[in-house]
């Protein structure tokens, strides 16, 4: 078993980000240790150029979301933990892979058509060809299975595709199809502002995301001003399909405390937010304070954030080469 997944550094990380795959990873790390698996995170720098980003910010960013990640519990001793461009062999076997994919394919993309919006001609070529990009960030690696959002399952399945040409093509069976992993409490965590969108980096409002580095006030006056309604809590999750914040807030409030939404809602019943939101808002700080902590005394300290990266690049471009040059070989080039 080899899992792998990463993240865009192109902004600051937050809750949904936390609760949806960070706070999920930290979770699997160990029974993969123990299954005689091997767990790969990275910073993906090189997605993050897909849309624009100053340098600085970008740079930045990396500490941030590496230090991040480490305040999170994942182990560098434990999991592979690198940056992205650290390892060329991502870059080289996409542009092997461009030449496997089908032009059709990406038309299909959603998240594409979602990020480019009216301006598709001006959308980067980059953009167009992330799901390639993750395509090689996974087979690289012949990884078993690789923790998805829903957002990213059909961009899996590509991969998947991918592989599946390729080893058609060259008659072989080099390359391996990864299987989503999709954890069942891995919630999709929704905006403060606008339950209808989820929360993201790159929402202009600040106030539509908690960030994970966000002081203890900053957290309670950001819950306390989430966008709800007058009702009560119902007496089930259930109850509240139609009420999209309501649900939001307590999906957010089962996930910190490892509780169902039922369960949640159920111990709040007949409430309304004014004593709820308060409540949520001593859990976020209870359980996201420790992480800043971390977090705030590892980032300024970069040579030994980089020190970490720059180990665990190592260690994944001695796994990438072998692959990589298969790859190569099968493909008939001259190495
Ligand atoms: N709101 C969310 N709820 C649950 N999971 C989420 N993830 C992101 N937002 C939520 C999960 O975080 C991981 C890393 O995501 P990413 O940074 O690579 O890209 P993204 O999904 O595009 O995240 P953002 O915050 O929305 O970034 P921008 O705004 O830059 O596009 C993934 O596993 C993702 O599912």
């Amino acid at each position: 078993m080899r899992v792998i997944s990463g993240i865009k550094p192109t902004g600051n990380l937050h809750l949904g980000n936390y609760l949806g795959a960070i706070k999920q990873w930290v979770g699997m790390q160990a029974q993969i240790e123990a299954a005689g698996g091997e767990s790969m995170y990275f910073i993906a720098d090189l997605h993050g150029l897909t849309e624009w980003i100053e340098p600085q910010a970008l740079h930045a960013n990396t500490f941030e979301i590496a230090a991040a990640m480490i305040a999170s519990g994942i182990d560098p001793k434990r999991s592979i933990l690198f940056n992205q461009t650290r390892v060329p062999a991502h870059s080289e076997l996409s542009w092997l892979l461009n030449n496997v994919a089908r032009v059709g394919w990406l038309n299909r993309m959603t998240q594409f058509k979602d990020k480019a919006g009216k301006n598709r001609e001006g959308a980067s070529v980059g953009l167009y060809d992330y799901p390639v990009l993750m395509a090689a960030d996974v087979l690289l690696y012949s990884a078993t299975h690789v923790p998805v959002g829903e957002d990213q399952k059909q961009h899996l399945e590509l991969a998947r595709d991918i592989a599946a040409k390729f080893n058609q093509d060259y008659g072989v069976e080099l390359l391996v199809q990864p299987a989503p992993l999709v954890s069942k409490a891995a919630p999709r965590i929704m905006s403060l502002r606008d339950a209808g969108s989820k929360m993201s980096k790159s929402n202009p409002s600040d106030a539509a995301r908690i960030n994970l580095v966000d002081d203890d006030d900053a957290i309670a006056q950001k819950f306390r001003k989430a966008k709800t309604d007058p009702e009560p809590l119902g007496e089930t999750f259930e109850s509240l399909k139609d009420r999209p914040e309501a649900r939001n807030l307590v999906t957010i409030f089962a996930a910190l405390s490892d509780r169902t939404p039922d369960d949640v809602v159920a111990e709040y019943a007949g409430q309304g937010f004014g004593s709820f939101k308060p409540a949520l808002a001593d859990l976020a700080v209870a359980k996201l304070g420790p992480i800043r902590d971390e977090m705030v005394r590892l980032t300024p300290d970069r040579p030994a954030v980089d020190a970490i990266l720059r180990e665990g690049a190592d260690r994944a471009a001695a796994l990438a080469a072998p692959l990589l040059r298969r790859v190569q070989e099968t493909m008939g080039l001259l190495v």
